[in-house]
Order: C-alpha cells, then sequence, then structure tokens
C-alpha cells in the first residue's frame, strides 16, 4: 500500500542527496524564505526546517517540487518519461476510497470553534512587499451544489486574524462554483488540504475537465485510490494522510483588502481586494510539517508545479493538430514565469512549425503568451540552446507572429486590464517564433543552418581527459 503522505517522498528525496536538513533555528516571518529559495536556486536542493522559532512542535518543506528530477522521484517515473506516463496515467480516474477516522493521522489533533487558532502554523513572510504572512499551499475541496462533482485547487490565503484568511480565485473552476453558492445565497463549505502525496498537489494545479475530480486524477498518478476521512464540520472528505486541514466556509458577502503578492510570474499582484475563508475546525497530525510553499520570483514550486501541468495538457493539445505532429518535447520554463513554451517538433511540411505554435498558444492553459518551436537537433529544456535557435534560425519579419488582444494570464502585469473589468480579466499579446530550420524538403538549404559543433564531439568521453581530483 503506498504511502499517500508526504514523508516517504521527502525520505527519498534525502537518501537521493536533493534535501538539506536544517536543524538550526530559522524564523517563518523573517528569514526562512530566503533560505529555502537561495537552497534551490544555488544548490538546486530541497529544504526541510526542523527548527522554526514559534512554532515549537511543528517542521516545515519548501522546494520540494521545483524541477522535473523531484517530481520524477516524487511520482515515481523516470525524468525523461514524465510527460509520457503522466499523460498516460491520468488518461483515466481512479476514484477514493473513504476510510474511518481512526486511520487519519490528519484528524490526531483536533480544534474547533474558538479553539482554532491559524497563527499556531508556521506560514510564511515570504517575498519583501508581500503584504502579510501566507499559505500558499492549501488544496481546496469543494462541491459542485449541481452536480456533485469535486474540485481541488491551490488559492493562495493572506492570514488574517486567528479563524480567517483571504481566500484569492482567479477567474477559473472554483471561481464558477463558488459563484452558483453565492447566486443561491450560501457561504461556499470548503476544506483546504495542506502536505500530501506529490500526485494530490500536482491534481490541484491542473487544468482539467470541468467534470473531473482532481482527487481521482491524484489517485490514477499514485495507482490507487486516494484515501479519504470525512470532515468534522463540513459536509466533504479530505485526504486522511494529509499534514493538516482547515474546515470552514467561504463567505458569500465579505470582500476584504489582501496583498500585495510576489505571484507566479515573478512579479508582484497589486494589492486588491479578497474572499474570506471563516475557519471553524483545525485538524493536524501530532508531529505536524508545514509545506511552505514559496509563490514568487522563479524558481520556486510554484513554478515548478503548474509548469508540469502545462506541458502536460499542451501536449495532449498539440495531438489534434491537422495531419499529426512529429512532436518530440514541450517545455514551459519556469524561469520565464511559465509565460512562454518551446515546443521541439520535426516539422514534416512547410508551415507546420507555425501552425503547431498557434495551437501550443490556445491550449487549457492562459499562462503561455509566448511559444518558441525548435528543431530536432535543440535540447527544449535548455535556455542557451533556446536563445540560439532564435537568432541563428530566425528570420524576424518572417518567423516572429503577433497576435494583439488575446485573453491572457490574470497575473500578467504587462498586459492592460479590461477596462471596466477586474484585474484579472486582461488582454493582451500572444506570439510566436518559428525557430525551426527554414526549407524543411530541402537539405542543401539546410546545411547553412547545422550547428557547428566541436569535431568528434559524440565519441570523446571528457572522463578520460580531465585530471585526476
Ligand atoms: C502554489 C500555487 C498557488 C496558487 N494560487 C492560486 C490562487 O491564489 N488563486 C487561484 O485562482 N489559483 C491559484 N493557483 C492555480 C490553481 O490552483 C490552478 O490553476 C488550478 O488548476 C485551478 O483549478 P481548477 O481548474 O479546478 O479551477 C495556484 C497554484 C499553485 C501551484
Ligand atoms: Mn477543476
Amino acid at each position: 500500500m503506498p504511502d499517500q503522505s508526504l514523508r516517504t517522498f521527502l525520505a527519498n528525496l534525502e537518501q537521493r542527496g536533493e534535501l538539506i536538513r536544517f536543524s538550526g533555528e530559522v524564523d517563518p516571518a523573517a528569514n526562512m524564505a530566503a533560505i529555502e529559495w537561495k537552497t534551490f536556486n544555488e544548490l538546486g536542493k530541497a529544504s526541510l526546517f526542523t527548527s522554526l522559532k514559534g512554532h515549537g512542535g511543528w517542521r516545515a518543506v519548501s522546494q520540494i517540487l521545483a524541477d522535473r528530477r523531484k517530481w520524477s522521484i516524487g511520482l515515481g517515473i523516470d525524468e525523461e518519461d514524465i510527460l509520457d506516463e503522466v499523460a498516460r496515467r491520468i488518461a483515466r480516474g481512479v476514484p477514493t476510497v473513504d476510510v474511518p477516522a481512526g486511520d487519519a493521522p490528519v484528524q490526531e489533533v483536533v480544534a474547533e470553534g474558538e479553539a482554532v487558532n491559524i497563527h499556531e502554523i508556521p506560514s510564511m513572510m515570504t517575498s519583501e512587499h508581500d503584504g502579510g504572512r501566507y499559505l500558499a499551499s492549501g488544496m481546496a475541496v469543494i462541491r459542485d451544489p449541481d452536480t456533485g462533482v469535486r474540485n481541488v485547487s491551490v488559492h493562495r490565503q493572506m492570514i488574517l486574524n486567528e479563524r480567517e484568511t483571504g481566500f484569492i480565485m482567479v477567474p477559473r473552476q472554483a471561481r464558477r462554483i463558488y459563484d452558483k453558492y453565492v447566486a443561491r445565497g450560501l457561504n461556499m463549505p470548503v476544506a483546504m488540504v495542506y502536505g500530501g502525496h506529490p500526485a494530490l498537489f500536482y491534481g490541484a494545479g491542473f487544468t482539467t475537465g470541468f467534470d473531473r475530480d482532481e482527487l481521482e486524477v491524484a489517485g490514477a498518478l499514485i495507482g490507487e485510490g486516494v484515501r479519504m476521512v470525512k470532515c468534522r464540520t463540513v459536509d466533504l472528505e479530505v485526504p486522511a494522510e494529509a499534514e493538516l486541514v482547515l474546515e470552514g466556509e467561504v463567505l458569500r458577502d465579505v470582500e476584504v483588502p489582501e496583498g500585495p503578492f510576489g505571484e507566479i510570474p515573478g512579479t508582484y499582484a497589486e494589492a486588491t481586494t479578497s474572499q474570506v475563508l471563516r475557519v471553524n475546525c483545525m485538524t493536524r497530525r501530532r508531529d505536524p510539517i508545514f509545506y511552505a510553499v514559496h509563490c514568487g520570483y522563479p524558481t520556486t514550486d510554484t513554478q515548478g508545479t503548474m509548469a508540469l501541468g502545462v506541458e502536460v495538457a499542451t501536449r495532449d493539445h498539440l495531438r489534434n493538430v491537422e495531419g499529426g505532429l512529429d512532436l518530440l518535447d514541450v517545455r514551459c520554463h519556469p524561469a520565464a514565469g511559465m509565460m512562454m513554451l518551446v515546443v521541439k517538433l520535426r516539422p514534416r511540411v512547410e508551415g507546420q512549425a507555425k501552425t503547431a505554435l498557434m495551437a501550443a498558444l490556445s491550449g487549457p492553459y492562459l499562462h503561455p503568451k509566448m511559444a518558441v518551436a525548435v528543431d530536432e537537433d535543440i535540447d527544449a529544456g535548455d535556455l542557451r540552446q533556446v536563445m540560439w535557435s532564435m537568432t541563428t534560425r530566425v528570420h524576424a519579419e518572417r518567423d516572429m507572429i503577433m497576435i494583439p488582444n488575446t485573453r491572457v494570464f490574470a497575473l500578467d502585469n504587462v498586459s492592460p486590464v479590461v477596462p471596466g473589468q477586474n484585474s484579472f480579466h486582461r488582454l493582451g499579446t500572444k506570439w510566436m517564433v518559428d525557430a525551426t530550420m527554414p526549407a524543411v524538403t530541402q537539405a542543401e538549404e539546410r546545411a547553412r543552418f547545422m550547428r557547428a559543433i566541436p569535431r568528434n564531439f559524440e565519441s570523446v568521453d571528457l572522463d578520460e581527459f580531465l585530471p585526476d581530483a
């Protein structure tokens, strides 16, 4: 029976040298974010903090899913196969399984009503100008009041007081469900879940059909149904092996000031207003590990998670392009704030790369606004090679195309807000760069665009020549 908690994954990361354990005291309100950000961006490692100032009994982790290597450990998939295998597994859903409260570590400690105090959680002060301490890893389990179908999505929460947080919903599925409750004059029941098997976080960050329960997507990734326990105060269920749950409701008629907050593009979402989550019950493990997701300037788990979802969904979307593509790779680069796609393909006929680029920019995710097509000799995951293609193989007046006034990602600050709408509705310019070699059909033409690589590049083994260490 696979462990569905965070814990086996953390042990695997540590054993593979992918995680650094910090036993000295750190302060979630002052220095934890800088430490975990540098630990990943300078050393490529995840962080586990075992001594948190003001939060005895808690531990925290961060940057555990910021790159493909960590995702491949988390999902038990070879790095090279990750897009194929995720797509293969999630093609069908695996239903959840109910377990009794006695089998649910996440309910070992329960606080209800006045006893709830969110300040106990080691929430992080993340970016320099954030409006407060945030929880950013919460997976909101909700239910569509019309169909009964569950939805799971991640929502940032600014801590407001002992019992309330902000709750930001950009116009996607959770917002649509919230609007249905509001139309009935009701608050929306929610269970926020923190810390679990990486498959849960993948599902929560993944955009799939409105009629699909992301917990069944997670189950498909794990290979068995997610074990769920009934909540104590709302008519919902949560993964029994999670670390922490906040049960409550998103209020129907309240908006409060919220933000600013360092967001997924790497810039700030400006201070605005948000809905409010009122917490009626907090359940947790006896020795909880808080998942302190870093949301802000790349690279963080936020981009690392969303990028993998964009890649899988875009690949699927590209399958429908006329004639079929010889598609070799799709990359959504976290370093580019997730707004750029690289499509690697073997164009078979003239014009096919540009057709593929149009499709890449009209997939299920709004985030990508720029797409670059590269040839089979380019590593789409290496931005240096992508940039090289963009200079040597691009004749801009022919190969660069802009499509103005298209709907773009809610947090893309450079794209203007639609007049009269809230800041989440923006019109921007999608742009495509065809960096594939011209003249697919003419071998002699292509010779001018080949990479001038070192002689005997393939056969030379550097290790044979390096001086002994
Ligand atoms: C760390 C992290 C934080 C996120 N914060 C928010 C948020 O505050 N509001 C929001 O609407 N989406 C947020 N998202 C994105 C949604 O979780 C994601 O788009 C999800 O697929 C939406 O689910 P849905 O398609 O069921 O609506 C966040 C994602 C991650 C990984
Ligand atoms: Mn959904």
